[in-house]
């Protein structure tokens, strides 16, 4: 993927009109702090196009990053961080489930879990409504960088056993740090766009 262009052009809120954009969007999901926000710097190949932090509960709003004249790469806001009032839990999942449920160009959905832990009830939770949506959740493991080589089999079996994930799910390795895994989340987008998925 070529990136000529990329930035940040809709920023909602949850009392936000949600954009009625003219191209694609793919969507990144995932708990607070999973990397979400770093993987789409990495495919864009920018330090800090969207905005990350050892802070959870960073991204609060939907975030729509314009890539080229061509798609959108779109950053959820994450969930389960402990600090945040149940109301404002309840206000994002509103959006999201907005989001989920209205965009008429959202073409797929990435779930990211951190491929050292199990999946939580959050992560299973977000699955569902996923696929209750209508898309087949993409998993991205996050963090690869922060297990052993031998450890990563294991704790993709755990993922994929957590979530109970369909049969055929891709599930991507990723992490940030060493880029590893960002061709292959390009691969799945641009078979989307080709209407190879
Ligand atoms: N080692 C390592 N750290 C990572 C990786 N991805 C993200 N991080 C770190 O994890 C922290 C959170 O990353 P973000 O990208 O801000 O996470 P997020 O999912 O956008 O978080 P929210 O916006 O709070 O939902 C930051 O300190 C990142 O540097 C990775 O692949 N490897
Ligand atoms: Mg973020």
């Amino acid at each position: 993927m070529v990136i000529k262009q990329a930035e940040l052009e809709a920023v909602c809120g949850i009392t936000s009109k949600l954009p009625e954009n003219a191209y694609p969007e793919v969507a990144f999901a995932g708990k607070s702090n999973v990397g979400k926000s770093s993987l789409i710097n990495s495919l864009v190949n920018r330090k800090a196009l969207a905005r990350t932090s050892s802070q959870p509960g960073k991204t609060q709003t939907i975030n729509f990053y314009r890539i080229n004249q061509a798609e959108y790469l779109v950053d959820l806001p994450g969930y389960g961080y402990a600090k945040v009032p149940q109301s404002e839990k309840e206000k994002w999942g509103k959006l999201i489930e907005r989001y989920l449920h209205g965009s008429k160009q959202l073409k797929a959905v990435f779930l990211l879990i951190d491929i050292r832990h199990e999946p939580g009830k959050n992560d299973a939770i977000m699955y569902d409504w996923i696929c209750q949506n209508g898309f087949a959740p993409i998993i991205i493991a996050t963090k690869l960088d922060k297990i052993k080589r031998s450890q990563v089999q294991k704790q993709i079996k755990l993922i994929r056993e957590g979530l109970a994930v369909k049969p055929g799910t891709t599930i991507i390795p990723f992490s940030a740090q060493t880029k590893q895994g960002v061709e292959e989340v390009w691969a799945v987008i641009e078979a989307l766009w080709n209407g190879e998925l």
